[in-house]
């Protein structure tokens, strides 16, 4: 950096979270779209990824086909944000912002949620990509379960989404932006734009790249 001015051009790593139900998928395909109008090269990533080995065995635990020690199945779901960290990275430097639908919160706070050590369940995030937005989605996990009840993956039970909604209160910070995510499907998603095309481009202008929990 220099006189104040950033030096390399990037695209932004934007992070949707929240409980089950509260609208990431929906508003992670609406802000793509969006994104892409306004000229940004632009993907739609998410967590997991269960397109590669590791993410088959996450896929086939959360759909209770198989059965895996809680500590073994929270260093897969980081293992799965490892194998794609070098990509991200990649994607990022040459101009491509990625709006991902849930990341290492997602990680912490599902696992924290079983009653393992919230630091014990950081440590293997150390290092991965930061994001430059986190939005989290607002709502309780009461009128989460409203919407079309749940299906049968693992996770999907009204009191366990309520540890999981105090873990991720826990983990915010001041940098995370909370959206009411009871509001009307398009006002949602007329904040996430100003949020995401704020952040878009301050990424473009050359905001460093940083990490998570140094
Ligand atoms: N997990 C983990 O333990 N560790 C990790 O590291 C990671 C994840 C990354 C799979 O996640 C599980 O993995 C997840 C956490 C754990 N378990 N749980 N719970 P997933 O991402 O594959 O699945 P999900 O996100 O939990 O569920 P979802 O159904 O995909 O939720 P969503 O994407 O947030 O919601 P949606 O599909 O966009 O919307 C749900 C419904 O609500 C749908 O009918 C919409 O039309 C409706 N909707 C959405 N917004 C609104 C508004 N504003 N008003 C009214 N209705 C709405
Ligand atoms: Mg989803």
């Amino acid at each position: 950096m220099a006189n104040g001015q950033y030096d390399s051009s990037r695209g932004a790593l934007i992070v949707l979270e929240g409980l089950d139900r509260c609208g990431k998928t929906s508003q992670s395909s609406r802000l793509v779209s969006f994104l892409k109008g306004k000229g940004f090269s632009v993907e739609s990533w998410r967590f997991p990824d269960r397109s590669t080995c590791v993410g088959e065995m996450i896929s086939s635990y959360l759909s209770n086909k198989s059965q895996l020690d809680d500590r073994t199945i929270h260093l897969l779901f980081s293992a799965n944000r490892w194998e794609k960290r070098a990509l991200m990275e990649t994607k990022l430097r040459s101009g491509t912002t990625l709006v991902v639908d849930r990341y290492s919160y997602s990680g912490v706070a599902f696992s924290a949620a079983k009653g393992l050590d919230i630091e014990w369940c950081k440590a293997p995030e150390t290092g991965l990509l930061a994001p430059d937005l986190v939005v989290y989605l607002d709502i309780t996990p009461e009128k989460a379960a409203e919407r079309g009840g749940y299906g049968n993956e693992r996770y999907e039970q009204l009191e366990f989404q309520r540890k999981v909604a105090h873990h991720y209160r826990v983990l915010h910070d001041e940098t995370w932006k909370i959206v009411d995510a009871c509001l009307p499907m398009e006002d949602v998603e007329k904040q996430l734009r100003e949020l995401a095309l704020e952040c878009a481009t301050t990424c473009q202008k050359g905001k460093p790249l940083s990490h998570l929990w140094l």
